[in-house]
């Protein structure tokens, strides 16, 4: 149950979705809505979601966050979190992202998923999620909170869904038979330099269960994970902050790489 009123979640979402169409910050929600529970948090986040759906965006895919200890002690949060990703926050491979788009953008090395099977909950777990992966590929995530110097508690992060704005998958999709994401390594460089050095245990003990938490925390809702959906598992690492100029490349063990611009 949401606690707020209908009109002040919708001006909530404007506000939050303005901030993100115009590059510009803002303080965090709770410090107007000390008492916002999580539905109220995630019912932003799905008016923003509307919002974008009503202009023509299409959903291209869905995202965990604060999955990893890193992440979590980076941002000085306890629990993981999720949003979504619209077709405009698709980089092509090796192409370019515009920071004039964006506020204060940081990267973070992810590996991403995609169903071949619909996903529910409750009761998804590691073992449901294996069997309906298609495949996994590297993905570098851009997030670039909308909250002044990405400052932030969980409610407020939620709202403006989980800091989202851009990402870029790449290299070679690859089956999980045989694979054990857990040991999978990861480098991340930044203009040729390794930044981040990680591996897919960083990620709740298997990236894999960043999904059965999607698709539990979906089920409470009433809603599922389709069939051939994308979804970000969530940074190995902390965030690495970028500006106009970097280059930023994914290596992921036996999965190829995957690069981005900034411009
Ligand atoms: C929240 C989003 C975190 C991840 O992969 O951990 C996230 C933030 O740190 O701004 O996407
Ligand atoms: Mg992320």
């Amino acid at each position: 149950m949401t606690t707020l009123d209908s009109n002040i979640l919708d001006a909530l979402a404007e506000r939050l979705e303005t901030c993100q169409l115009e590059a510009k910050d803002t303080e965090k929600i709770t410090n107007d809505h000390p008492d916002m529970d999580w539905d109220d948090a995630y019912a932003i986040q799905e008016r923003i979601l509307k919002r974008k759906l009503g202009r023509g965006r299409r959903l291209a895919g869905l995202k965990a966050g604060l999955t990893s200890f890193a992440k979590m002690k980076q941002m000085d949060v306890e629990s993981p979190v999720f949003g979504f990703m619209t077709d405009d926050y698709i980089v092509p491979d090796g192409g370019e992202c515009d920071t004039r788009s964006l506020i204060h953008p940081k990267v973070e090395p992810e590996i991403a998923f995609v169903t071949r099977k619909s996903l529910s909950g409750p009761g998804c777990h590691i073992g449901t999620v294996l069997e309906a992966t298609d495949f996994v590929i590297p993905g570098i995530e851009v997030i670039d909170s909308r909250y002044r110097d990405f400052k932030f508690d969980l409610k407020s992060v939620i709202a403006d869904n989980t800091s989202a704005s851009r990402f870029v998958i790449g290299g070679t999709p690859t089956r999980l038979d045989g694979l054990d994401l857990r040991t999978v390594g990861i480098v991340m460089e930044k203009n040729g330099e390794p930044v981040s050095f990680g591996a897919g245990a960083a990620v709740l003990g298997h990236p894999a269960t960043a999904i059965a938490m999607l698709a539990n925390h979906l089920g409470a809702r009433g809603q599922a994970i389709p069939a051939g959906t994308l979804i970000l598992s969530g940074g190995i690492t902390e965030a690495v902050p970028v500006q106009a100029g970097d280059n930023v490349t994914l290596r992921v063990q036996g999965m190829g790489s995957t690069s981005l611009r900034f411009v």
